[in-house]
Formats: C-alpha cells, structure tokens, sequence
C-alpha cells in the first residue's frame, strides 16, 4: 500500500467539500492562509462565470494536526460552499453532449441528471487544489517546486520558449488567463470574449513544470510504479482533460530519435548533465533530474450558453440541452488544478522513496540520498 493515500467527497451545491489524506510524515508546519491563496488562484481566470463571484474558499483542517504541525495522524480539510442548495435546485433531464450527464443517469439508474451533476462537476477540484497545496508543503522540505501556466488556449499560442522557471511563474500569475506572454495574453480574451457572445465555450492547454526534483522517484520495473503513467492519470483525471503529453509530446513520433533524445553530458556540480530536456524529465518511467514537462489538453466546457441538440430523457423528445449557469473557460484554472494533481503525485513518489515517519527523517533520507547521487 502506498504511504499516501487521500479521497474527496462533496457536492457541487451540498454542504462542503472534504478531503481526507493519510500517510503524512509528523512536523509538517502547514499554513492555512498559503493554502487558501492555492484555492483563491483556482477562483480566478478570465472567463469564470458566477459561482466564483459567490465563493471565497476557505480550507478548514479538521484533524492531524495540532499547533500548525501535522502529528502523523490523517488530515481531514474541508471547505465550505456558500451555494448550498442542493436540495432545491430543479432537476435536470436535458443531458448536455459532453457531460457526464447522460450515461451517468444511466449508470446509475436516476431519473434527474442532477444526480449525477452534483459530483462530476468540477467544484471537485477545490479540495484536490487544497491537498495539492498540502502536498505543496511536504515539497518545499525538500526543495522541489511546482508552476502551472497556459500554453494554448482555442486558436492561440503563447511563445515562452527560452524563458525561465521563474519567469513563467512572475509572468503567468498576474496574467488573466495565467498566461506568461503577454502578446498572446490579449488574444486569448478576445476568443474568449468571442466564445462568450455567440453562447459558445474554449478549452485549452496548460503545462506543468516542476524543478529540484530528485532523480529515481518512480521504477521501470513495474507498470503502476512508473510515475509519468501516474502523473498523466492524474492529469486526465481532471474534468474535461482529453490528452496529456511529457516532454517534445507527439511530436517524438515524428522525428528521428538523434532528433529527440536527450544526450548526457559530463557532470557538472557532481551531477550528469543534458544537452536538452526533450523526455519532459522521465526516463524509463523515472524523472531523471530535468525538470519536469508535462502538458494537458482542455475541451471546451460543456454547458453551452447556446445549448446543443439533446434528448429529454423522461419525454423521450429531441429538446436543447440544458442551461445552467457556468464559465466560457476554464483552462487557466485547470493549470492550478494541474499544478495541484502533480504535487500530489510527486508528493506520494517522494514518500515512497524515502519513507520517513518524520519530517526530519524524511530531509535526513533525501539528503543523503542526494550526496551519494554526486558520487556518481
Ligand atoms: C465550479 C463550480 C461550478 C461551475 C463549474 C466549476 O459552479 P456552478 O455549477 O454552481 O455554477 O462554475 O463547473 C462546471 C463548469 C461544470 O460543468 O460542472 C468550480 O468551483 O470550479
């Protein structure tokens, strides 16, 4: 079993959101108000509709920890929705294309998509972006770092080739849709706004760096060891994410391989070094010492201002899906959710590397570990 281990709960519109996670070392110092702005940035991004202006998510941490430490026991968070109305909301029988709606009801055998709604909904992600921002703290102890940022969003690119960690991380947060160049930047909310006055939605694609990790989290020898397969499980677990990809991505399968492999160089700070960074940070299912790059693709959300053609599933009669309220986009705060997931992931591959009852004995472990790497 591995060492972490977490689980949500929570509707849309019912009480609050919970999330249980276990597995944590003791003496962890966790900061309530550095995961709240974790939670205020998921809030924000161009496009958002209105619940966001009703929310101000706020994690409570109900147990495993006591005078801002953890004790080793499971920490239980929980966040509050102010929309609580679950039980007065109007069913809903017009399945939006795209949703979980339909087959959901289905599944499930409901007759009031609601049902199902209520937890395929991405207000979910609030308490994956609180454990993320947890998972964010047991990082930090060892000096790895993480930053989401968007890199498409409908027809636009953004350049940022050559720019650093750093730059992307300063540039992407105080941009609207969490975007580092600022040229692409304006596009991209004149789609969006264009999305928005014909009724329609955007999707897009974030990526996901991360740096300082230590080389050798994750194993070639087993299939759900490997830890790109469990980030990019992590990533399309996402509402909405249709694709992911490491590194050079798709494009690997359109290129000779003197043309994507990343040569090794001779060592440089005790360390081995790369000519590039085309493998995203894994090899053989292992991150390698590079940063980490991964990426995800976004669909347009699907509930439509302007709605699609659907089926009423009590009358049986073609109708236009239904209408709720929603955003036009939601890709920049996907990057967060993104960012989130992937703490989480390392988090979980750093404890099973190194153990560790304790936080010290956890640093104690990783720093030895990476004195011997430089011996190489
Ligand atoms: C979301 C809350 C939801 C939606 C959105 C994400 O709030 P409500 O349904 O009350 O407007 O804004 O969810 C969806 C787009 C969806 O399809 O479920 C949130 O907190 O992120």
């Amino acid at each position: 079993m591995p060492q972490l281990r977490y689980f949500t709960a929570g509707e849309s519109h019912g009480q609050c959101l919970i999330g249980v996670i276990e597995g944590l070392p003791a003496g962890l110092k966790l900061d309530t108000d550095a995961i709240n702005r974790e939670l205020a940035r998921r809030q924000k991004g161009y496009g958002r509709g209105g619940r966001m202006k009703i929310e101000t998510d706020t994690v409570e941490i109900l147990s495993g920890m006591r005078r801002g430490e953890t004790i080793g026991a499971p920490v239980t968070l929980m966040v509050k929705n102010r929309d609580f109305k679950i039980n007065e909301l109007p069913p809903v029988t017009k399945p939006r294309p795209g949703h979980a709606d339909l087959t959901g009801v289905i599944k499930y055998d409901r007759q009031d998509a609601r049902d199902i709604l209520e937890r395929s909904s991405a207000r979910e992600t609030t308490m994956r972006v609180a454990i993320g921002g947890v998972c964010k703290h047991l990082l930090s102890t060892i000096g790895v770092d993480v930053v989401g940022h968007i890199v498409e969003l409908g027809p636009v690119k953004a350049k940022v080739d050559g720019s650093s960690f750093q730059q992307i991380r300063e540039r992407s947060e105080i941009s609207e849709v969490r975007c580092a160049d600022a040229d692409a930047e304006k596009q991209m909310i004149e789609a969006i706004d264009e999305a928005k006055s014909n009724g329609d939605t955007l999707g897009g694609i974030f990526e996901i760096i991360a740096v300082g990790v230590p080389i050798g989290l994750g194993s070639h020898v087993q299939w759900d060891r490997k830890l790109d397969a469990n980030i990019a499980r992590a990533l399309m677990s996402i509402q909405a994410i249709k694709g992911v990809e490491t590194g050079m991505g798709f494009e690997v399968g359109r290129r000779f391989g003197s043309q994507v492999h990343d040569e090794i160089l001779p060592a440089q700070a005790g360390l081995f070094t790369r000519s590039s960074n085309n493998a995203g940070g894994f090899e053989g299912g292992m991150t390698n010492g590079q940063p980490i790059v991964v990426r995800a693709a976004m669909k347009p959300l699907s509930t439509l201002m302007k709605p699609m053609r659907s089926v009423d599933i009590t009358t049986k009669e073609e109708v236009k899906a239904t209408v709720e309220r929603s955003d036009v986009c939601a890709t920049p705060a996907a990057a967060v959710i993104g960012e989130a997931v992937v703490a989480i992931e390392l988090a979980a591959a750093v404890l099973e590397k190194f153990g560790g009852d304790s936080i010290r004995e956890l640093t104690r472990n990783v720093a030895s570990y990476r004195e011997a790497c430089k011996r190489w």
